[in-house]
């Protein structure tokens, strides 16, 4: 499905180690189509939600903490294969285990601070995008290389 979308969201150490650019620029090149973009200040709210599912885990504490350390850069990236691509582009979540090449194998040493987050699966997107972005704020905008 080309119009398929995910969220990434680039974690507040990959904004204060200024990997901002960086990271856009992988997807950019990858050939992926950026729908959607903003800088924010996440909420405990919308944080437990998104992490809703590791609630019960011993890190879970310390993982708010830091994501409402300082501010994301939240997107949606459309395009064939996007979930599944995305985070082999990202890699492991362990970034000991990342194979190089990937953004958490070549930017991060520690799981507690892995630079960015990438939606898991194609019904996990819909629900990260639609908790995170307003139906209008997405841009549906044509490829002049589809046209
Ligand atoms: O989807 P992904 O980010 O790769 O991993 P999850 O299992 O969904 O965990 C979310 C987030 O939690 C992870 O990116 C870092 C943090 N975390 C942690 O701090 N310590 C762990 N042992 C596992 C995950
Ligand atoms: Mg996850």
């Amino acid at each position: 499905d080309v119009r398929e979308r995910t969220l990434i969201a680039i974690k507040p150490d990959g904004v204060q180690r200024r990997l901002v650019g960086q990271i856009i620029q992988r997807f950019e090149q990858r050939g992926f189509k950026l729908v959607g973009l903003k800088m924010l200040q996440a909420s405990q709210d919308v944080l437990s939600e998104h992490y809703c599912n590791l609630r019960t885990k011993p890190f879970y504490g310390s993982l708010l903490r830091y994501m409402t350390s300082g501010p994301l850069v939240v997107m949606v990236w459309e395009g064939h294969n996007v979930v599944q691509t995305s985070r082999t582009m990202v890699g492991n979540t362990n970034p000991a285990e990342a194979q190089a090449g990937t953004v958490r194998g070549d930017f991060s040493i520690h799981v507690s601070r892995n630079v960015v987050h990438a939606s898991d699966s194609v019904e996990g997107a819909k629900k990260e995008i639609q908790l995170w972005f307003q139906t209008k704020d997405l841009l549906d905008w044509d490829s002049w290389d589809q046209t």
